[in-house]
């Protein structure tokens, strides 16, 4: 009978349960930045990798910019996880990761002299990454120089090898491994269309087949499936932890388009870029500045164009770690935070950077949007919409103290808690730790 076949094996012994893992109950913890980025991601993911096994980056390339301040000495990572400056960490570098080779090499031995040391035995990278070339960069330019085009992207070259890797002629890292002339045959196609498309770029060719030769030698030995890797991992009961790069608001789909990066940013980049199941991920902590931030073009309703943003960008140190481009600073908007926690489901929120409105004598928060006159319920999905949006706002008093050595809750001025304390209420979601300081040691766990 049909139903007893479920019940019991062919012969008639009981079936073997589906699920014996003793640690399927093994979770993923996400950071991911909750506005337009540089929300500090570095920082929280330095301080939480201190207790995990694993580190990974699962999308967006050597655009990212992410600093992280030991005992005086500031690192900035761009490709690397975060967590590589600790010893008993592995960094993984994803399939959703786009790699610019020479980048990656100067920024370990910009590191290495910084103090990163035995990052050889840590560092391991997806063979399905994508490989970002020069060429692609030069194209980022060249697209940004084209009237009514120019996004501000970093010049990285990021768009152009999503690009290339969704009309499928990109190369894989794996390719580039594999077998030369394969990876040769592949590398003139690529070249050949982009130059058709772009005729003033310039590519030498023979040479940069030379000096990929020479990178294949020296990436080889960390190059590995990445999948079955991290499978692995979580059956075996190690702690991993996913650094977001970028933004949900920076996210291809739900990001302000095209004022976007190329990859998703959000929740769903872990499982795509990784490879993990969605059960998988267990808390998603969002990061989320004190105020808000953006670099690059693009709308951006609660900016300041006035001393109090500049206030922000000088005392806040707001420029780009990759660009050194000064980013536009603006009041916090809850309402585009409603909208990242419907994407992203924080279950946890890091605010950073509460001590740089310590002086202010009055903050806004915006906490809803309105257009020809109607509030609004969605965040817009077209930018026109979002270019013209009023903003709702409610003003609280500021604390007017320094916060800069506070460590508990509790000893924070009250209006601090209380500007804590409406991000939690509108927001719904606990926050967790509160950053007053650039270094390690200036946060406060909210326990
Ligand atoms: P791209 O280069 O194609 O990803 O640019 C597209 C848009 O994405 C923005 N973007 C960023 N926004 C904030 N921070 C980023 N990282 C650097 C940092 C930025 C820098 O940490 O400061 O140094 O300028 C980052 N990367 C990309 C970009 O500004 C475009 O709006
Ligand atoms: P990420 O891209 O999200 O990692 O952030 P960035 O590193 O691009 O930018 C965040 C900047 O703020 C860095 O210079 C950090 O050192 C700094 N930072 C992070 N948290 C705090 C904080 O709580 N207070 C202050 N003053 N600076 C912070
Ligand atoms: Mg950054």
């Amino acid at each position: 009978m049909a139903a007893s076949c479920q019940m019991n094996g062919v012969n008639g012994s009981p079936r073997k349960k589906a699920r014996i893992n003793a640690n399927d109950n093994n979770r993923v913890t996400v950071v991911l930045g909750a506005q337009w980025g540089d929300e500090g991601k570095g920082k929280v993911v330095d301080m939480l990798a201190t207790e995990v096994d694993v580190v990974c980056r699962c999308q967006g390339g050597n655009n990212a910019g992410h600093t992280v301040v030991v005992e005086g000495a500031e690192y900035d990572f761009h490709l690397l996880p975060s967590g590589i400056i600790n010893s008993k960490c592995k960094s993984v570098i994803g399939n959703g990761v786009v790699i610019h080779l020479p980048g990656l090499f100067e920024e370990l031995a910009k590191n290495e002299q910084k103090g990163l040391t035995n990052w050889q035995n840590r560092l391991i990278i997806s063979d399905r990454a994508h490989l970002v070339f020069d060429f692609h960069q030069q194209v980022d330019g060249m697209q940004e120089a084209q009237k009514g085009q120019e996004l501000g992207t970093t010049k990285k070259g990021i768009g152009p090898t999503y690009s290339s890797k969704a009309i499928r002629n990109g190369i894989r890292i794996g390719e580039l491994l594999a077998d030369f002339d394969c990876f040769k045959e592949k590398f003139i196609v690529l070249t050949n269309m982009y130059k058709r498309m772009f005729p003033t770029l310039e590519v030498d060719i023979d040479a940069e087949l030379e000096r990929y030769k020479k990178y294949a030698d020296q990436v080889r030995p960390y190059v590995r499936e990445t999948v079955s890797y991290l499978d692995r991992c979580l059956k075996d009961n190690m702690k991993i932890l996913v650094e977001g790069a970028n933004a949900a608001m920076l996210d291809i789909d739900f990001g302000t388009y095209p004022y976007v990066t190329s990859s998703n940013c959000s929740v769903g980049g872990v499982c795509t870029g990784l490879g993990l199941p969605p059960n998988r991920i267990g808390e998603v902590i969002g990061v989320v500045k004190a105020y808000t931030t953006r670099v690059g073009a693009g709308p951006f309703p609660t900016e300041l164009n006035d001393e109090i943003g500049s206030l922000l960008q000088e005392k806040g140190h707001e420029i780009g770690v990759t660009t050194k481009r000064k980013r536009r600073c603006g009041w916090l908007d809850l309402f585009l935070l409603k909208y990242t926690n419907m994407i992203n489901g924080y279950t946890g929120i890091c605010i950073t950077k509460l001590d740089i409105l310590d002086t202010l004598p009055e903050i806004k928060l915006a906490v809803g949007y309105i257009i020809d006159g109607k509030k609004i319920d969605y965040f817009p999905s077209n930018i026109k919409d979002l270019a013209k949006v009023e903003v709702d706002y409610v003003t609280v008093p500021g604390w007017e103290t320094s916060t800069e050595n506070v460590r508990e809750f509790a000893d924070l001025p009250e209006n601090a808690k209380k500007y804590v304390e409406k991000i939690e209420e509108v927001l719904d979601v606990p926050v967790k730790w509160i950053g007053v300081g650039k270094g390690r040691e200036s946060i406060i766990t909210i326990h």
